[in-house]
């Protein structure tokens, strides 16, 4: 079912860019074709900027194939949602969003006061971001938790306005999923739109109509979403500010002989199960776990309800069970390759994590799997995926924080440093910003 690569004796531990190139060659990701859904939704954007809420309607009646006149979801139906909640589940999503929100308050940063020079101070202030657009995809099954992983971390960084988004159901009379609205309730957000795609995304970035059948234009836009919703983030960036691309989902697992065959193959099959296009890669030095794993996949993934897409993921190109020669290599493999998720199930599991530079999130040991950090463990689900962990972070309280430079000197503090600013001016051919200085000092003292 899964494809080995043996790595054994082939990659140096050397220039970190090079192992990353090699990495991607031997393991490339499925394919994501932003570039090309590109075309299809540029002129969606363009057409609910011109058109605003008509043109949102008819995007939704042709691919959600039901018209709602009214975006704005009655506050009677968010109520409504949350009443008819199952009891269980309610706990669960109450749970879940007091562990994200105790994390988010503990990393909430305070402002940052520095006086590089007697009477010259700078602080870096936090701010929210005033107005946040947040998309949840829909679906039979809507992943209502990222409704919680994206607004608990907004609301604790203190963002003033926060509308959602979600596709309208046919099935549901145009609303979007009942589990979604349910968790809007319990999170106190009242400014949910029933619309979806690349048209909504649209929305939220240029704003539409006026008054309560509107939506004013968003600042920043949040949340996981398909291709084409993807495709308008890129677009309409600049425009809005947008959290990340979201692509399939990925796993890596870097374990030894102490690692649960049966545990390892259960994690790599729950991130394939999100789809065809997912990544489930186990690094290893062990032959023996490798073969045990390879033993376990079939088995477990005969029993379980996804079977289809989880066996398409776990045979595609993008996943692999590869041998290292030993744990430092599979290290450097893993930190090469990036992963959204990085499980590391080794006798020395927590240094080992120590070591990693480039993962979305790292689950340390044999009692963190994926999927505790999708739901419970208080971290943040929404992760950077493509190998863009090298360079960005997962969602946070952060992600909803602005950091503002206040610069405030006194008379003394400016003239000490009025002479430089002066030169530099002069060195860039521009004398009118060492003059906005020196006509300060008018006795020549700058
Ligand atoms: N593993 C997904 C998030 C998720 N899983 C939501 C279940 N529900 C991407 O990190
Ligand atoms: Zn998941």
């Amino acid at each position: 079912m899964i494809r080995r690569v043996d790595l054994r004796g082939r990659v140096a531990a050397g220039e970190v860019s090079d192992l990353q190139a090699e990495v991607n060659a031997l393991v490339p990701r499925a394919v994501f074709d932003v570039e090309k859904a590109l075309d299809v939704v540029r002129p969606i954007c363009l057409d609910v900027r011109h058109r605003g809420l008509e043109a949102i309607r008819e995007y939704g009646e042709k691919f959600d194939h039901v018209r709602v006149e009214d975006l704005r979801v009655p506050a009677e139906a968010l109520k409504t949602a949350l009443e008819e909640l199952e009891p269980e589940l309610r706990s669960a999503f109450e749970e879940s969003i007091r562990r994200v929100r105790e994390v988010s308050q503990d990393e909430l940063t305070a402002d940052v006061a520095s006086e590089p020079a007697p009477g010259g101070r700078v602080t870096q202030r936090f701010v929210p971001v005033q107005r946040v657009g947040l998309y949840v995809p829909g679906g039979r099954a809507p992943l209502a938790s990222s409704v919680l992983m994206n607004v608990v971390p907004a609301q604790v960084a203190g963002v003033p306005s926060l509308a959602l988004a979600s596709p309208p159901q046919k099935e549901f009379g145009g609303l979007p999923h009942p589990t979604v609205l349910a968790v809007c309730a319990l999170l106190g957000i009242e400014e949910v739109y029933a619309m979806g795609g690349a048209q909504a995304i649209a929305g939220f970035a240029y704003g539409f109509g006026a008054g309560v059948t509107g939506c004013r234009k968003v600042n920043l836009i949040t949340g996981p979403g398909n291709i084409y919703v993807v495709a308008a983030k890129r677009f309409l960036l600049g425009e809005v500010g947008i959290d990340s691309e979201a692509g399939p989902t990925e796993i890596a697992i870097l374990a030894d002989d102490t690692a649960d065959a049966a545990h390892v193959a259960a994690d790599l099959i729950s991130q394939a199960e999100h789809d065809p296009m997912a990544a489930g890669v186990l690094v290893t030095p062990s032959e023996t776990l490798a073969a045990a794993v390879e033993a376990e996949l079939p088995r477990q993934v005969a029993k379980t309800k996804h079977a289809d897409r989880i066996t398409e993921a776990l045979s595609g190109q993008q996943s692999a069970v590869v041998l290292v020669d030993d744990l430092d290599q599979g290290t450097a493999v893993v930190d090469a390759y990036a992963a959204e998720h990085l499980e590391i199930q080794t006798a020395d599991a927590e240094e080992r994590a120590g070591l990693i530079n480039n993962a979305g999130a790292i689950f340390v040991g044999g009692w963190s799997p994926v999927s505790l950090g999708d739901y419970c463990a208080g971290s943040n689900h929404v992760l950077p995926t493509a190998g863009c962990a090298c360079h960005s972070s997962g969602l946070s309280v952060r992600s909803f924080l602005k950091a503002m430079h206040v610069v405030n000197y006194s008379r003394d503090a400016l003239q000490q440093v009025a002479g430089h600013v002066v030169t530099l001016a002069h060195a860039e051919d521009l004398p009118a910003h060492g003059a906005a200085v020196s006509v300060r000092f008018p006795e020549g003292d700058a």
